[in-house]
């Protein structure tokens, strides 16, 4: 048994004092179904790969392989609000209906006729959760925010296989006066300090769907796993995490603006929050040691939801002075991978920084906009490293 499964069955198996004490010292919660006994994360999450929150989980940037571009599925974050649902693909329809269609019965597909109907895509895009990040607004600014607290983890780059949604929205009669598109999970409501959301759902514009939108089967060439939203998920390219419905299960489209929790209560700041900003890391444990006097080759990524990365600078004096990273061409909307040779460090304590700029002239603040659910953190992070 893996060592994660052997942890949570470690769990399972405690007496009830002890179990509560062990769910509340994982700073993370446990839903019903993970204490009767189904975990909310299906993959395992060996722990040199993931931090575990429970029902989330990230990536840790020291574990990733500098020469791959893309995360492997089995090392991607996972951002569960419930469960992952056990789904049978023979059994599987995606229901298309609503007023934005010329029949608002609307009709159901099923997975054979996405596949061979419609023509095959694949989209290489940075995947990232709106809260990427959080957990600096307290380490880094002294900011309150309410959340799960991922360092920079909550993102990867995925070559996603599928279908266009706008191929697909042809075939369903797309109306020319439809403006909203709802997307539903078929994963269990969403239940949060005792009232009962419904299914998580949210709606997007009918010009992302036209545009770049794509009902997806495969990530990287595989088949996706449960846990990143097997058989079909949406995915909405350079929007936030949230935007691309997992176990995708009906698509409402309407000729007014639909709206849902997660696009007013949550994922708000000023208006429903959709382009993810420019973020970077270096793939470097937190607090790492480094040899002293030596050489060393430094790297990272950096991403924006909107445009290409076009320069990263970097510093290894906490910001006293700067130069410029070395870029590697990015594919598609994926991240952009960076080297920054550090020509003999000196022994002691250093901070490390990594402000990216993309194509739109975006770039990283010193600072991030405080808001209460911590969205959003885009500023240049201070990473701590040790040398000698
Ligand atoms: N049905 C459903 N879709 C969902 C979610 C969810 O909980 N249920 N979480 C969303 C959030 S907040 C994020 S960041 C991404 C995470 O995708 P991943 O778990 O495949 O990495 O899925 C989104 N889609
Ligand atoms: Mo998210």
């Amino acid at each position: 048994m893996t060592e994660n499964a052997l942890r949570r069955r470690a769990l399972l198996g405690m007496p009830l004092a002890g179990l509560a004490a062990a769910v509340a010292a994982q700073a993370g919660p446990l839903t019903q179904r993970a204490l009767a006994g189904a975990p909310a994360i299906r993959k395992v999450l060996p722990a040199s790969w993931f931090i575990d929150y429970g029902t989330n989980a990230e990536m840790r940037w020291e574990s990733v392989d500098p020469q791959r571009y893309r995360t492997p599925q089995a090392r991607l974050f996972v951002r569960n609000h419930t469960a992952t649902p056990t789904i049978d693909p023979a059994d599987y329809r995606l229901r298309v209906f609503g007023d934005g269609l010329r029949d608002p019965v609307g009709r159901s597909f099923d997975l054979r006729e996405l596949r061979r109907r419609f023509r095959t895509v694949e989209v290489t895009a940075v995947h990232e959760c709106t809260g990427n990040g959080r957990s600096f607004f307290a380490s880094q600014q002294r900011a309150t925010v309410s959340g799960t607290p991922w360092t920079l983890g909550a993102v990867g780059t995925v070559t996603w296989q599928g279908v266009r949604l706008r191929d697909v929205l042809a075939a369903a009669g797309l109306r020319p006066d439809a403006v909203s598109i709802q997307a539903t999970g078929l994963d269990a409501p969403y239940v949060d300090k005792g009232v009962d959301h419904g299914r998580v759902r949210r709606p997007f514009p009918v010009a992302k769907a036209l545009d770049d939108a794509l009902l997806a089967w495969g990530a990287n060439g595989r088949p996706l796993l449960p846990d990143h939203g097997y058989p079909l998920r949406l995915v909405l390219p350079g929007w936030i995490g949230i935007a691309s419905v997992k176990w995708l299960g009906s698509l409402e489209v309407a000729t007014t603006e639909l709206t849902s929790p997660w696009n007013t209560r949550w994922y708000n700041v000023d208006g429903p929050l959709t382009v993810n900003p420019v973020r970077s890391a270096w793939e470097l444990p937190w607090a790492a040691s480094l040899p002293a006097g030596r050489r060393v080759t430094l790297t990272g990524r950096s991403w924006s939801g909107a445009a290409p990365i076009a320069r990263v600078d970097v510093s290894t004096d906490g910001g006293a002075t700067w130069s410029r990273a070395r870029l590697h061409p990015a594919r598609g909307r994926g991240w952009t991978q960076w080297t920054h040779t550090w020509h003999r460090p000196a022994a002691g304590a250093h901070e490390l920084l990594a402000r990216a700029t993309d194509a739109h002239g975006r770039s990283q603040p010193d600072v991030a906009a405080v808001n209460p659910n911590g969205y959003f953190f885009d500023a240049v992070v201070r990473h701590p490293v040790t040398v000698g």
